[in-house]
């Protein structure tokens, strides 16, 4: 009897989230796209991040910069998690650091967003991914992502970046219905929008939770993971693999994985083997400390080896930073990453 595969490419990267067998570890990096690579930095000296989000050209060229340069088994569509804020009615600006006008700090502030909020305004985004999947030619795979909840949330309560959340926190526990009313508005555009970039061309989906360590145990349950749910549970029987990254999220593995992605992100501060023990049935994605990109090669040879040590004989094993390359990386050490995740993943046949 044949089996119908889950996802239908035949890629490594999508073999891998649907947890069939591989012949090397597939390997991409967040942040990939970014400010240490010397074409970006060209592009960025000529256009602010909105221009080259909203630029179809220019975020197929910032796509592919990392495609044509190293190894690497998938393309992140360049765009950036705060980008639906603006179809919520708020408006970003990136100095580089997110700003957001006017952001929501009580009940009476969500008045100000739109009622029924749709990604039709980002259709930007769907004609990169158009423009990105011709390009690629079906080399590697695309990935498309969002923004989780939480941590879109918290950008829209705090108007940029924060260390301790604490209005966000506020929020949550001291006005309960507005939070939910908040999450239920973020949830329902980045449907619509995920569906789009589906719709355009991405073949898997990432939910970036990059501020989800921020919260206890409890606040996670009970305050996000509904929202989180309902999120995944629309974006299922679309046809391609989902992934949720988080960050800072090992205390609360298991609840982070009953969102109901296929794939799970974990960062550095849980070994990849106790990962997939926790994890039964999930694929998983990660987990080297970025920092490491900036060690000697040996250094990072050495860090390297451990994890792909660590997941060797596991089925589902994407290899990816704990979270994204540092702008000061050197270009050199994505390559040799790249190259010796493929060079040692591919060790015994998974
Ligand atoms: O690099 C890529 O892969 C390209 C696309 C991309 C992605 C995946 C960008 C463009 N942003 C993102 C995701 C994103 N944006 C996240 C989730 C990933 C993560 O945690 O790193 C977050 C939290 C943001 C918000 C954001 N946008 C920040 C972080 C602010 C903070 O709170 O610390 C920053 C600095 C930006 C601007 C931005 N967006 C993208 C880039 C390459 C940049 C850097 C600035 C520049 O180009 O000058």
């Amino acid at each position: 009897m044949t089996m119908i595969p889950a996802f239908p490419m035949e890629s490594r990267f999508l073999r891998a989230c649907a947890r069939r067998k591989v012949d090397t570890v597939p390997v991409w990096f967040m942040r990939q796209a970014g400010r240490y690579l010397p074409g970006y930095r060209a592009l960025r000296a000529k256009h602010s991040i909105l221009e080259i989000a909203k630029t179809p050209e220019l975020a197929c060229e910032a796509t592919l910069e990392p495609i044509r340069k190293f190894p690497l088994d998938a393309a992140i569509i360049f765009a950036d998690i705060l980008l639906p804020l603006e179809a919520m009615g708020l408006r970003v600006r990136f100095s580089p650091a997110p700003e957001i006008d006017r952001p929501i700090r009580g009940p009476s502030d969500l008045k100000r967003l739109a009622s029924r909020p749709e990604a039709d305004s980002l259709f930007f985004v769907g004609e990169a991914i158009r423009l990105v999947r011709r390009e690629l030619d079906g080399k590697v795979p695309l990935i498309g992502f969002a923004g989780a909840p939480f941590t879109l949330a918290s950008y829209m309560i705090e108007g940029g970046p924060s260390r301790d959340f604490l209005r966000t926190k506020a929020l949550m526990r001291e006005s309960p219905g507005a939070w939910r009313s908040l999450l239920d508005r973020i949830v329902r555009v980045t449907l619509s929008y995920l569906r789009m970039q589906k719709a355009s061309g991405a073949q898997a989906i990432q939910l970036f939770d990059s501020w989800a360590g921020a919260l206890s145990p409890e606040d996670y349950r009970r305050h996000i993971l509904p929202a989180t749910k309902r999120l995944f549970s629309g974006l299922k029987g679309l046809g391609a693999p989902l992934i949720y990254f988080g960050s800072g999220a090992s205390g609360f593995l298991e609840d982070f994985a009953r969102a109901g992605s296929d794939v799970v992100g974990v960062d550095w501060r849980i070994d990849i083997a106790e990962a997939f023990r926790r994890l039964p049935g999930k694929a998983v994605q990660g987990n080297l400390d970025p920092a490491l990109l900036l060690a000697p090669a040996p250094v990072l040879k050495k860090a390297a080896r451990q994890i792909l040590r660590q997941a060797s004989g596991r089925r589902g094993f994407v290899f990816n930073l704990g979270h994204g390359i540092l702008p000061q990386t050197p270009p050199d050490n994505v390559r040799r990453l790249a190259e010796w995740v493929h060079q040692y993943g591919g060790g015994r046949r998974k």
